[in-house]
């Protein structure tokens, strides 16, 4: 069965706005990645975790099927499992079958992503108890009451951690072990370091796709917050930046010009750009230091068989 809790956030259309009009204000404008995920850029984004360039999601399927037993193990049968992300992906049905959790928790920002994921999974493990909340996990969040004596475990896959600095990452997971208390744990998906070529290619697929992905975030901002973004004269770029570590996503606009968002004007000097994600790669022993600076020890880690993905089983220190 499963049920709604909303928690106070900052999902709303006001935040979306705000966010906007401060992230065009700043000198280097930016975007926060999260804001690309609405239906349109949802599809979009499943439709990258199918390109051939796009190796993450492959690789990190791959790592869950061939560790299942091992990853289930790690979580502990009959833990309360909370995922951040709506839980709609094959490697949790995979985690769900193996390690049968007392409660299992997405969490999502999308409440309409949650609600499907939550009734497809229900009619999937009918004895599962899911209790799906609709929320913004990159703030503490109040979850509903499963206080027991049962052991809290957070699955956070998909290298979604890669979207925040290394220090904000550390800091997430400083939040995230209060989340689970003291004999609490994380499995956590972290994108690896690799050649440069790789990575590139994986964020300027030859289908356009990442750019169409990047670019619905201007027609989001049109059309929710009345702005009036041309999209023919923005362009997609992306490259990794080495010394920092990381993917960088811009939107470059190719001509001088200036953009209205409600009532808000917003100049652009030809080829300046808006900062719309970075995607932090890390070696298997950078990440474990950060775990360990945030309270957790590195346990456990598993990769695929090629060593382009990680999965990092961390235990409350
Ligand atoms: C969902 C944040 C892991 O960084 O690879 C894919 C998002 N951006 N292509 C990533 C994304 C461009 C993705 N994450």
């Amino acid at each position: 069965m499963a049920r709604d809790h909303r928690s106070r956030g900052h999902a709303g259309l006001a935040g979306f706005r705000q966010d906007v009009i401060a992230g065009l204000s700043l000198p280097q404008k930016a975007l926060p990645p999260k804001y690309f995920y609405d239906a349109a850029g949802s599809r979009l984004f499943e439709r990258i975790c199918r390109l051939r360039e796009y190796y993450l999601t492959r690789a990190e399927l791959a790592l869950t099927r061939a560790h299942i037993g091992a990853i289930a193990r790690f979580a502990g049968k009959g833990s309360i499992l909370l995922e951040y992300g709506s839980g709609e992906s094959l490697k949790t049905r995979l985690l769900l079958h193996a390690m049968r959790p007392a409660v299992y928790m997405p969490v999502d920002i999308s409440g309409e992503a949650l609600r499907r994921a939550a009734a497809k999974l229900s009619r999937e493990f009918p004895d599962l108890r899911i209790a799906a909340v609709a929320g913004d996990f990159s703030r503490p969040l109040e979850l509903p009451g499963f206080r027991g004596r049962d052991r809290r475990v957070v699955y956070f896959p998909g290298s979604t951690i890669g979207n925040l600095s290394p220090g904000e990452a550390q800091a997430f997971l400083k939040m995230t072990r209060g989340q689970v208390g003291p004999r609490g744990a994380m499995l956590v998906g972290v994108d690896l370091k690799k050649d440069a070529g790789v990575l590139h290619a994986a964020y300027n697929d030859s289908r356009g796709v990442t750019a169409a992905f990047n670019l619905n975030l201007l027609e989001r901002i049109n059309r929710e917050l009345g702005g009036d973004f041309d999209l023919r004269r923005f362009a997609h770029y992306a490259f990794y930046n080495a010394p920092l570590g990381r993917i960088e996503m811009h939107l470059v606009s190719l001509a001088a010009q200036s953009v209205n968002v409600g009532q808000h004007r917003f100049g652009f000097a030809a080829g300046e750009s808006i900062h719309t994600e970075n995607s932090c790669k890390y070696s298997i022993a950078e990440f474990q230091a950060l775990a360990a600076q945030a309270g957790f020890r590195g346990a456990k880690v598993w990769t695929d068989r090629r060593g382009l993905f990680s999965l990092h089983g961390l235990i409350a220190d």
